[in-house]
């Protein structure tokens, strides 16, 4: 064999494992889109008790991040979702995840605006049920911008 090809092959080891190893970390992906009709794509996960699963969420649409952001917040069971999201509204500064209710939150991306992927990684509750998550940007979780995460 010549050397170049025992090279590449060797590299494709090399990113073979790689790739394995970046899954390990991840989980499970989710993808989920949000658009500007303030709609999650996925509106029911399913996870086992503890799984590891990345949320990856993508704004579609073409408002200004200004006016149209969107973010993914689990949030913890027995947790009143609307009346979080009318607290988050108002925390700007932090996000729309209100500090004093950060200890609700079980898992949370950043804000994406039109064009903008995030994602999160973390470990569904060890515990069966549903979990809420939303969208917290201003007036998003009223409009319909949310969805379950069911534990089973
Ligand atoms: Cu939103």
């Amino acid at each position: 064999m010549k050397r170049a090809s025992i090279f590449s092959l060797v590299l494709a080891a090399i990113v073979a494992v790689a790739t394995l190893n970046l899954q390990a970390q991840q989980g499970r992906l989710i993808e989920i889109e949000g658009n500007d009709q303030m709609k999650f794509s996925v509106t029911e996960i399913t996870a086992k008790p503890g799984e590891l699963l990345t949320v990856r969420l993508r704004a579609v649409g073409k408002l200004p991040k200004m006016a149209m952001a969107h973010n993914f917040v689990l949030l913890a069971a027995k947790t009143d979702a609307a009346a979080f999201a009318q607290e988050a509204a108002l925390a700007g500064a932090t996000q729309y995840i209100p500090a004093k209710r950060k200890g609700e939150v079980l898992a949370s991306t950043d804000l994406a605006g039109a064009g903008e992927t995030v994602e999160v990684t973390f470990k569904a509750p060890a515990e069966a049920g549903s979990y809420d998550y939303i969208c917290s940007f201003p007036g998003h979780f009223a409009a319909g911008m949310r969805g379950k995460l069911i534990v089973k």
